[in-house]
């Protein structure tokens, strides 16, 4: 015997029937977590804020990072890779900040919020300044492209 018409259209309502409350169950499931897919990772969190500079104290010089500084927030993170005891003084038009002397190996950050101008970025220890750390940057300097007529005739 083969299977009769009846049977047949019962398998259909059937399939036809777990389709519908296949859809039903997910529509109705998704209201709670996943729908509109609003749920983003968290941006990457970084405990510190500005822009990275690493200044490497040695004896006796300091190398930053980079030597572009626009106005606004850097955070140094000072490494002493000396055999003395090293520190990392930066001195400017917003003031004067001062990382606490690092033993060798150690390192430190310090956060700045540096304005334009010209700034001195130097080992305060006893007598390292003049055996040569110290160096200056310049914040926010005008691109060599762009002359100094407009910045100058500004406000004059
Ligand atoms: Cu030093």
């Amino acid at each position: 015997m083969t299977i009769p018409p009846t049977r047949q259209r019962v398998l259909l309502g059937v399939a036809a029937g777990g389709l519908t409350a296949l859809l039903a169950a997910c529509g109705g499931g998704g209201n709670g977590s996943s729908a509109g897919g609003s749920t983003t990772s968290p941006p990457p969190k970084s405990t510190t804020s500005g822009t990275q500079v690493t200044a490497k104290l040695t004896d006796f010089h300091i190398a930053l990072s980079t030597g572009k500084f626009q106005p606004g927030q850097y955070t140094f993170t000072a490494k002493n890779q000396g055999q003395h005891e090293h520190a990392l003084e930066i001195e400017g038009p917003g003031g004067e900040n001062r990382s606490k002397t690092l033993d060798p190996g150690q390192s430190t950050t310090l956060t700045v919020t540096l304005k334009s101008g010209s700034y001195k970025v130097y080992c305060p220890v006893d007598g390292h300044k003049d055996l040569g750390m110290r160096t200056t940057i310049t914040v926010g300097g005008a691109p060599a492209s762009s002359g100094n007529d407009t910045s100058q005739n500004n406000g004059y």
